[in-house]
């Protein structure tokens, strides 16, 4: 929705999960939706995931830097075509940085090798103290029908933020609690170009994606459906 009478404001969601609305402006969400489309094609393109019980994800993925599968990480497309996995761009870690630096301003940087949010936690990782080597980006397509149960990000050793932006169409992005999928969670409406990030006591917190709203991508975005691009710290070799 635009023409809102009141812009929309950054808003801490837990301790330690920020949403920063419109935080890529149009130009730079295009280039993302660009980029997105290069690395969904083949090889190691765009997949369905298989689920162990036998299921499979709505959401479509493909990975750059390490190759995620459930539930661990590969170099090359395991469960899939078996190529080997995309390169991460320097770039892109880059803009993990600074989505890190922005979502938490002058304050602490959660993370990583601390869970626990306390003062200075992170700041070992580099001068400025956003941690700095964002290695795995897991890009997720959902078209109108797709959605994402809640589940955590837990295949990693690093305890740096996740950093998630949103392109194209708005979606409900429920926020949870470290103990269950359950209540208490807090919904949040992302849409194209906001920026989540959680990381300190929200790092392992259970969170998911039950609804997206079709037609409601910027028409000048030339996407249909919803990109998430989400970043991760492996901290693995
Ligand atoms: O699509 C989103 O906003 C969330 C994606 C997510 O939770 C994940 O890739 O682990």
């Amino acid at each position: 929705m635009t023409g809102e009478l009141f812009p929309r404001e950054r808003a801490e969601v837990a301790p330690g999960a920020v949403h920063v609305p419109d935080w890529l402006d149009p130009p730079r969400q295009r280039e993302l939706v660009a980029a997105c489309r290069a690395w969904a094609r083949p090889p190691a393109g765009l997949r369905t995931v298989r689920l162990p019980g036998g299921g499979t994800m709505t959401a479509r993925q493909v990975c750059l830097g390490l190759h995620w599968y459930p539930y661990g990480y590969a170099r090359t497309v395991v469960d899939g075509d078996g190529a080997p996995v995309k390169p991460m761009p320097t770039w892109l870690a880059e803009l993990g940085r600074a989505a890190v630096r922005d979502a938490y301003g002058d304050g602490d940087v959660p993370g990583p090798g601390r869970a626990d949010g306390e003062a200075g936690a992170g700041r070992d990782d580099s001068a400025d103290g956003a941690p700095s080597a964002y290695d795995i980006a897991l890009i997720n397509f959902y078209d109108a029908d797709a959605h994402m149960g809640m589940h955590r990000d837990s295949d990693e050793k690093s305890t740096a933020p996740v950093v998630s932006l949103s392109l194209g169409d708005t979606c409900v992005f429920r926020f949870g609690n470290t103990e269950t999928r359950t209540r208490p969670y807090t919904d949040v409406e992302l849409r194209s170009g906001d920026l989540m990030v959680f990381g300190g006591p929200s790092r392992l917190a259970y969170h998911g994606v039950p609804k997206v709203r079709p037609g409601t991508a910027p028409p000048g975005l030339g996407l249909t459906g919803r990109l998430n691009i989400t970043l991760r710290v492996s901290g693995l070799e």
